[in-house]
């Protein structure tokens, strides 16, 4: 029997002794305390337990983030250049290339990052440029491949030809090494927005490649006293100050007493040791007592859901993904996964003098495990004197359209994991892995309303490309679901573990082979995409 569940755990590569398993292969006489079919029989083994091929294991936990003292460094992203006199058409050129970063002060750090092609310095940092757009407006992205591997860009919630969405080969190729692509589309739906490769997203991701992007209305919005872009996200450093991973190989390994045990990135996909603030960490940012700020977060983690709170004060959050609010609503957390964005007006109400901690508190995004305590992002430092009077928040609502849920859903997406050869976990959709997938259909213009089925015991942030949606409704995995009367304009959601959630979408203009992921980007690349082909509503389709 040890045998071929070393097979089955390892991949039929592994030298499967009775020695290479450890204790294990000792503990045939007790394998029913291991087996298991659900998830709780495996509660015992305490947090980060879980049933795996039918294997009970326990995950490795979480890496420890390391938080110094504050810096005081300007965290402001420097608008991507606009050659082109013509207000109405942006020019802009990105170049992608190797560049080291100073993440730890002192530490140099390879890494990858987008630098502005017409800018006059050569200084670089990632995140790479804020795109800057009016709603409207044509913008053309020339992007210059300096790598020593091929590149995408992705433009992250925007709605644009399919040529132009930078996922490999569908249908153009990636941008080969030297090579050039110029993006062009119209920029819509005024939000935050960000880039990001779609080649081997894992990686390039976390070395380094992302950017915000931001589309602003073309009716002047209400004046706040400071807008602030903050691109968050994680990295994992070694000790000399290296981007670890991505890990290959078998997604367990087995502990000194014979514990299986999952990895945390094979799980989990890569968490950061240090977190970033547009590139730094623990930015100190002054702020002014009786200022009204406007943030628009987004978070660009491969893996990391941010739980944000700060210190003695609320968030009103007026924006989502890819559009207002209707109406806005205070809160004193905010759950961002990974490429989500919010929209949020903060109401700088502390003493004059005094500071506070913008923190990332314990989420337990599944199998009863998170951080063990709060890790400070920012720290806010109060000036010594107040802005008197003290601003109101403005107004930053806007009318959002509601799309009706169908009685059956249109379109399904079952989630689900399970070990795959190699001893890796294969995450699927519609028990299919990337790139064995066989597409959905559909026809532009059709309103339709779709159903994710999360069958894991983990949150799995569900993004669509090419279109942004309204859940509607959503409730666990079999019972009854719930509305979803606040409505909002989403790009990515999150899906709970053993939850149901239905959103309603409409591709409304252009055909093509969209594709539909978990943002984590482990998740992605170890199978979890999929695509639906969506046909011109001209072909004669009906649906
Ligand atoms: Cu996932």
């Amino acid at each position: 029997m040890g045998t071929s569940l070393c097979a089955l755990f390892f991949g039929a590569s592994f030298a499967c002794t009775g020695t290479d398993l450890g204790n294990d292969a000792g503990r045939d006489d007790d394998d029913e305390l291991l087996t298991c079919t659900e998830e709780h029989e495996c509660h015992d083994l305490g947090p980060g337990a879980m049933c795996m091929g039918g294997r009970c294991m326990r995950m490795d936990p979480p890496p420890v983030v390391v938080v110094p003292d504050p810096r005081d460094v300007e965290i402001d992203i420097a608008p991507l250049i606009d050659t082109n006199p013509d207000p109405a058409v942006f020019d802009g050129t990105l170049i992608v290339e190797s560049a080291p970063l100073e993440i730890d002060v002192g530490v140099s750090t390879p890494a990858f990052v987008y630098r502005d092609g017409n800018a006059l310095t050569d200084a670089v940092r990632s995140p790479g440029p804020r795109i800057d757009v009016v709603e409207g407006t044509l913008v053309r992205i020339t992007v210059v491949n300096d790598l020593d591997e091929p590149t995408t860009v992705h433009w992250h919630g925007l709605i644009l030809p399919i040529e132009m969405d930078g996922v490999p080969d569908m249908p153009l190729p990636p941008i080969a090494p030297g090579e050039s692509f110029t993006y062009v589309f119209e920029a819509k739906n005024p939000a935050l927005y960000w880039y990001h490769p779609h080649f081997r997203s894992d990686v390039q991701n976390e070395r380094g490649l992302h950017g915000p992007f931001v589309i602003r209305p073309s009716v002047a919005e209400p004046v706040v006293d400071a807008e602030r872009i903050l691109v968050l996200d994680d990295i994992l450093l070694d000790d000399d100050g290296a981007i670890t991973g991505p890990e290959e190989g078998s997604s367990h390994h087995v502990a000194d007493d014979g514990e299986l045990l999952m990895t945390w990135v094979g799980m989990m996909g890569r968490q950061g040791n240090r977190l970033l603030v547009n590139g730094v960490v623990h930015p100190r940012v002054p702020v002014k007592r009786g200022t009204v700020e406007r943030w628009r977060i987004v978070n660009s983690a491969n893996a990391r859901f941010f739980l944000l709170a700060l210190d003695g004060h609320t968030f009103t959050v007026v924006g989502s993904d890819a559009g207002p609010l209707a109406n806005a609503r205070t809160v004193e957390e905010i759950l961002l996964a990974p490429s989500e964005r919010v929209d949020v007006l903060v109401e700088m109400t502390g003493a004059v003098g005094s500071s506070a901690s913008l923190v990332t508190r314990p989420h337990d995004r599944g199998h009863n495990i998170a951080d063990p305590v709060d890790y400070t992002v920012l720290t806010l430092a109060y000036d010594d004197d107040e802005k008197s009077p003290a601003s109101t928040a403005p107004d930053l609502s806007a009318p959002v359209q509601e799309l009706v849920e169908s009685a059956a859903p249109h379109q399904i997406v079952q989630m689900n994991e399970e070990l795959v050869r190699g001893g890796r976990v294969g995450f699927s959709l519609n028990e299919e892995l990337w790139p064995d997938v066989t597409p959905l259909l559909s026809t532009t213009g059709a309103t339709e309303t779709w159903e994710l089925e999360n069958r894991t015991h983990m949150e799995h942030p569900f993004h669509l490309h090419g279109t942004r949606f309204q859940v509607t409704s959503r409730g666990p995995l079999g019972g009854p679901l719930v509305p979803v009367v606040e409505r909002e304009w989403k790009d990515t959601v999150v899906v709970e573990g053993e939850e149901t959630v239905r959103f309603v979408t409409t591709y409304e203009e252009y055909p093509g082979h969209w594709m539909f992921h978990c943002h984590i980007f482990e998740h992605g690349e170890n199978g979890m995409m999929g695509m639906i082909e969506v046909s011109g509503s001209d072909d004669g389709t009906t649906h």
